[in-house]
């Protein structure tokens, strides 16, 4: 009669196929803190998922999209307080604050515990806690890891299938005492008995922190991509930049893609962008019908885990499995693979509901429909969004879709052995000042111009948008330690590659964003990106001509192929023309961040500015 033991304790329900005893306590003792009112395991079934997502129907999280227009496809609208990613709210929680540098929310380990055990002490009352195992790259490859997310949060739950390779093979994998990176996760939400649930439930107080010492993760109180889906930035990029530093390899903010000539020679490039600066349409672009023969393909969309193969090459893999991708813009002329992608089976997050049942954003089409529910519910037309400016989609709304789905899936995406790469490419987003595109003569130049990169803030997270700030490799929000060390890191793996047979990548740095003097974006980018990008593989393969200037190497407008295209040499030079003053300027921005982060700022960067310095004096 008296069950001490289990009162107020769900039942631990472990399925027979998990072999591993930490694993189970582990899952026993976040249990008991949380206080679920049950807990389930998660097997990344189809069933599971189609179960899933009915629940959620059922509780008014998602709708489920027309199925002759949309099949198996679902709409989730968020709080409106719940929509991005909160870099003010994320945290490196590493032994001493200079690990974790100047550029990251630093606390005492010790005392976020504490905070951590108050706020999840019975957060997940009255909900079912998702034990969800996932792989971050192919399953059993030697460059993948493993990571168990415990969540109160089906919408994570389904997601994460989507996202990583989810389900009861991990296990396998993880056997009886393999390493896994442990992730909690609640919206902090928890019910009183007989308490109405709300669509989307999630916390005004929200903590996303890291551990990078023991590498864990804490999220609370939201439930949102890359809040919420901790495989990704959380683990993807924070946790695993700290394995990378320890292990000499590299975890980035960067698409990787395929690029294949007539002749079919391919190279493979990885590029950095900061958060909805266009990643996706990159890696997914579709040359222009005068660039006959020339195919682009997906290896990843926005996180590429990079190791030096035995031969000195940088070998790349996407550690994820899905795209969660920005659908404002989106559309068959900037990115019809994607279009081709969402056709079905997608979860769609704060976009608008037409009237027949399937989805709409800005800019999906010319011309809007004549009636929408908006993301948060409401009644939307054209005339109300002329009057009140209020968009039918949130600017920072998503889908989420299988990369298997992609029409231009690189035939490599899953090798375990990765893609070599010839080249990186860093991007920002910027009106003025930074050229259409520029070659770094050496590797400390590019790695200069990566540290230095600015960029325009998006509505990928929240804060005020369209302001500069500098975005050293796209990782600012991202890098789990201290800034001035993964510089070194990187010069270090150039060092590296120079003393190994193999030939370093070269180093690319872009801007697709600059603007005219009516503000409106002179490059038309998209499928013409693939002018640039070939004019990079040319001069990868000692194939193409180009001018130094101030800060490395730039094509002249005869040295980019404009077959099938009207754009001028005036509209080139709008867009490649070098101001000296701004240049100055923007100098005295990088001056800025290096003193920032002065401390362990390698000595490279410094020489390298010094020389830009000069170069600008002359
Ligand atoms: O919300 S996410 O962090 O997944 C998307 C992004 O900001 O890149
Ligand atoms: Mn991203």
């Amino acid at each position: 009669m008296n069950q001490p033991v289990m009162a107020g304790v769900a039942a631990l329900n472990v399925p027979a196929y998990v072999k591993q005893q930490k694993l189970v306590s582990w899952v026993a003792e976040i249990a008991a803190l949380t206080k679920p009112s049950s807990i389930y395991w998660c097997d990344g079934s189809q069933e599971e998922y189609d179960r899933l997502c009915a629940l959620m129907v059922a509780g008014g999280t998602m709708k489920t999209l027309n199925p002759a227009k949309r099949p198996n496809s679902y709409l989730a609208c968020s709080d409106p307080s719940d929509v991005a990613r909160v870099e003010d709210r994320t945290f490196i929680c590493s032994a001493t604050r200079e690990e974790a540098g100047p550029t990251n929310n630093w606390t005492d380990p010790q005392e976020m515990r504490a905070t951590m055990s108050g706020l999840f002490d019975g957060c997940m009352q009255g909900r079912t806690l998702y034990v969800v195992p996932f792989s971050m790259g192919p399953l059993g490859s030697p460059i993948a890891h493993i990571g168990v997310e415990l969540s109160d949060s089906p919408y994570v739950a389904v997601n994460m299938r989507i996202m990583t390779r989810m389900g009861r093979a991990v296990y396998d994998v993880l056997g009886s005492d393999g390493q896994f990176v442990p992730c909690v996760h609640s919206v902090g939400a928890p019910l009183a008995a007989g308490q109405k649930d709300v669509a989307w439930p999630c916390n005004p107080t929200k903590y996303i922190v890291h551990y990078p010492e023991t590498r864990e993760i804490w999220s609370f109180g939201s439930g949102y991509g890359g809040n919420a889906l901790l495989g990704k930035k959380c683990f993807a990029l924070r946790i695993a930049s700290n394995m990378g530093r320890e292990e000499g390899w590299l975890a980035e903010h960067m698409l990787i893609l395929g690029v294949e000539s007539p002749a079919g020679k391919k190279h493979y490039v990885a590029a950095a962008f900061p958060s909805a600066c266009g990643k996706t349409n990159f890696a997914m672009l579709v040359p222009p019908k005068s660039f006959s023969g020339w195919k682009v393909t997906t290896i990843g969309d926005d996180i590429a885990w990079i190791k030096p193969g035995a031969d000195g090459r940088l070998y790349a893999i996407n550690p994820e499995a899905g795209y969660f991708g920005v659908a404002p813009g989106t559309n068959t002329q900037t990115n019809p693979n994607c279009m081709a992608s969402m056709q079905s089976d997608t979860i769609f997050t704060n976009v608008a509901l037409t009237d027949d049942g399937d989805v709409w954003w800005e800019g999906m089409t010319a011309a809007a429909p004549d009636h929408l529910i908006d993301w948060q519910g409401k009644d939307w037309t054209p005339a109300i969004a002329k009057e009140t400016g209020r968009k039918a989609a949130h600017p920072n709304s998503r889908f989420t879709v299988a990369a298997l789905q992609n029409p231009v899936i690189d035939p490599a995406w899953d090798d375990p052995a990765g893609v070599p790469l010839s080249a990186f490419i860093f991007g920002g987003r910027r009106s003025t000042t930074v050229p259409l595109v520029t070659e770094a003569r050496n590797w400390v130049e590019g790695v200069y111009m990566a540290a230095t990169m600015g960029s325009e803030t998006t509505a990928a997270a929240t804060g005020q948008m369209g302001i500069v700030r500098r975005d050293p490799f796209a990782m600012l929000p991202f890098i789990g330690y201290n800034m001035s060390d993964y510089f070194q890191h990187w010069l270090q793996i150039g060092k590296k590659i120079a003393a190994s047979p193999a030939e370093l990548p070269k180093i690319f740095c872009v801007n697709w964003f600059r603007t005219d003097e009516n503000g409106k974006f002179v490059w038309p980018g998209f499928s013409d990106n693939m002018r640039v990008l070939k004019w990079m593989i040319d001069r990868i393969e000692n194939n193409a001509g180009g001018v130094e200037n101030l800060f490395g190497t730039t094509p002249r407008y005869a040295d980019l192929m404009w077959e099938g295209s009207d754009f001028s040499q005036q509209q080139f030079d709008t867009i490649t023309s070098i101001d000296k003053a701004a240049w100055s300027e923007e100098v005295k921005l990088h001056t800025e961040l290096f003193e920032k982060l002065q401390h362990h700022l390698p000595a490279e960067l410094m020489s390298a500015k010094a020389q830009l310095e000069k170069r600008l004096a002359a």
